[in-house]
């Protein structure tokens, strides 16, 4: 069945999935690590590209295909390619565009390891960057070099949930004939289409949102261009970092419901934004459905809902926050975000630990920052945890 011209519930839920031989409802575990050739001629055209079929399954198989397949139609790309964890994808499209000499520019307020892997690792074989406030495009603008071979945006950040104009910076970026990569974790493709806004590469962390259910990890990344997709199929499969088929079969699970996850957990996100905002010891909450968040209006043109992440901090700081954590009893204090269950946890010592206090504090990402992960709990539940755990600060 052709899906692509169905709608996104639709193709959540029937996108990529092959017929198998017994008519399966849902697409099974091929778990093996290699496929036979019937003949020593098949194998060899397989190998040179001549005939489809599988080969490896580092280089692919039937259950991982069907999520690939799948998520690439959420997109509106070519084809994806997923990987073994979120970094995995991160670290094959830095390893197919980058090369020595190449310049970088990002989002300050990016994930602390996709930073840390270009200022800590690339930097070692020659790449240079520049981190900048991509929300506002002049810092874009004036960050670019001759020498720049990739944008790399996330939006919203994490956590800082600063907000890029993807439109804007792409056309910015293909003026300089720099791809555009952009990290949707934190919107999933239901709320946010980068490819549509004008970007060339998105991938995700699979483990947030797409998978939902916190016990997988794992990437996607998607291409536009179909050229593209097999350089970037290229490089997971030597780096061989693929995704594994129990795993793909998981998180093809997963991607059943993300819009039934996304719409009730946002919605619960706004009620608990508001009450933050609204509460006496709440210095100040940043989500991007209140109108007080600083691109509120960008966010209503790029986005089609709000998500389910929010950062606040309260009077006291990194003390009040600390104990705020120590105190919730709903919210489970973990790292990791965009699944069922609500967690809270501290990012300048935990998920961005690695990034340097001064630059932390360029990103947005203050010693007191909190980050909440909005569940699909009943919202009344997880407000009164918030509020008790307030009283005792
Ligand atoms: N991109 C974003 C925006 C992320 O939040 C993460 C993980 C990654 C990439 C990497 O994905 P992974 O390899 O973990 O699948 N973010 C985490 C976080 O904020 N807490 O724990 C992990």
């Amino acid at each position: 069945m052709d899906t692509k011209k169905l709608g996104f519930n639709t193709k959540m839920v029937h996108a990529g999935a092959p017929k198998d031989m017994y008519g399966s409802a849902v697409t099974p575990i091929y778990q093996t690590s290699t496929f036979a050739f019937d003949s020593a001629q098949i194998g060899a055209d397989r190998f040179a590209g001549r005939a489809d079929g599988f080969i490896y399954t580092r280089i692919g198989n039937p259950t991982i295909r069907a999520l690939e397949q799948n998520i690439a139609e959420l997109e509106n790309g070519a084809d994806g390619v997923a990987t073994a964890s979120g970094m995995g994808a991160v670290t094959v499209v830095y390893m197919a565009l980058l090369s020595q000499g190449a310049h970088l520019v990002s989002t300050g307020s990016v994930y602390g390891p996709s930073r840390g892997l270009i200022e800590k690792q690339f930097s070692r074989f020659g790449v240079q960057y520049s981190y900048v406030d991509t929300s506002d495009i002049e810092n874009v603008r004036a960050a670019i070099r001759p020498n720049t071979k990739m944008v790399y945006l996330e939006s919203p950040s994490n956590p800082a949930m600063l907000v890029t104009d993807i439109r804007a910076v792409s056309e910015l970026a293909h003026q300089h004939g720099c791809p555009v990569v952009v990290d949707n974790t934190f919107a999933s493709p239901c709320l946010q289409k980068p490819l549509d806004l004008g970007a060339d590469i998105v991938f995700h962390s699979v483990t947030k949102f797409i998978n939902g259910h916190a016990d997988v990890v794992g990437g996607i990344i998607v291409a536009k261009d179909p050229a593209v997709c097999k350089q970037l199929r290229a490089m997971m499969v030597v780096l061989g970092c693929n995704m594994d088929p129990h795993q793909a079969f998981l998180v093809s699970r997963g991607v059943k419901t993300l819009s039934l996850r996304v719409e009730r957990a946002q919605e619960n996100a706004m009620k608990v934004a508001r009450w933050l905002e609204a509460h006496p010891k709440v210095e100040w909450v940043r989500y991007v459905g209140l109108e007080s968040h600083p691109q509120h209006e960008l966010v209503k043109r790029q986005m089609t809902g709000f998500g389910s992440m929010i950062s606040f901090e309260l009077n006291g700081g990194y003390e009040a926050g600390r104990n705020l954590m120590d105190n919730v009893h709903l919210a489970t204090l973990a790292v990791s975000l965009g699944g069922v269950e609500t967690l809270i946890e501290h990012p300048a010592s935990m998920t961005h630990a690695s990034m340097s206090q001064a630059d932390r504090l360029e990103a947005g990402i203050t010693d007191g920052l909190v980050r909440y992960s909005v569940g699909i709990e009943d919202v009344e539940d997880l407000i009164a945890d918030l509020e008790q755990a307030i009283a005792k600060v």
